[in-house]
């Protein structure tokens, strides 16, 4: 069981268009992005972030969308190489507090692309589950953001 790391507005999103949020209770998600893949590409990576307004913590326990497999990922550094690992019992967004997933650190990880590439312009719907707030369905809009991640 890895541990959780909570960097907590630790890093800013990249702001480019603004944004399309989704709201579920008390909780915002924040412009839902992911990152153009290149054709052969089998996996491919979201981003945003996640704002709790309400009075109790929550935890975002699952991302599902129409692919093989989908998982939360942290990346750590080890040894000076970047290492992801799955974020198993989910993330807590603390009451009043917002966590990002960004470029270098948490994403979400689309696994099983199989030659259908993520392309600019395209939306990749995914539904949210929160332990609290429940189910909220999301697009992550494919953009080019500035690249900086592991993948
Ligand atoms: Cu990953």
């Amino acid at each position: 069981m890895l541990k959780h790391l909570l960097a907590i507005t630790a890093f800013a999103v990249p702001t480019l268009a603004l944004a399309h949020d989704f709201t579920v209770g008390e909780i915002v998600i924040a412009h839902p992005v992911a990152k153009p893949t290149i054709a052969s590409a089998m996996t491919g990576a979201g981003y945003f972030m996640i704002t709790n307004n309400g009075a109790e913590d929550d935890t975002l326990l699952s991302v599902e969308a129409d692919f093989p497999r989908v998982m939360m990922h942290d990346t750590a550094m080890e040894d000076g190489v970047a290492t992801m690992f799955h974020l198993e019992g989910g993330v807590v967004i603390p009451s009043g507090g917002s966590v990002t997933f960004a470029p270098g650190g948490k994403h979400v990880m689309f696994m099983g692309l199989k030659g259908d590439p993520f392309e600019i312009g395209e939306e990749i719907p995914a539904t949210l589950t929160f332990e609290k707030a429940g189910t909220v369905e999301i697009n992550f809009a494919v953009e080019d953001i500035a690249a900086m991640d592991h993948s």
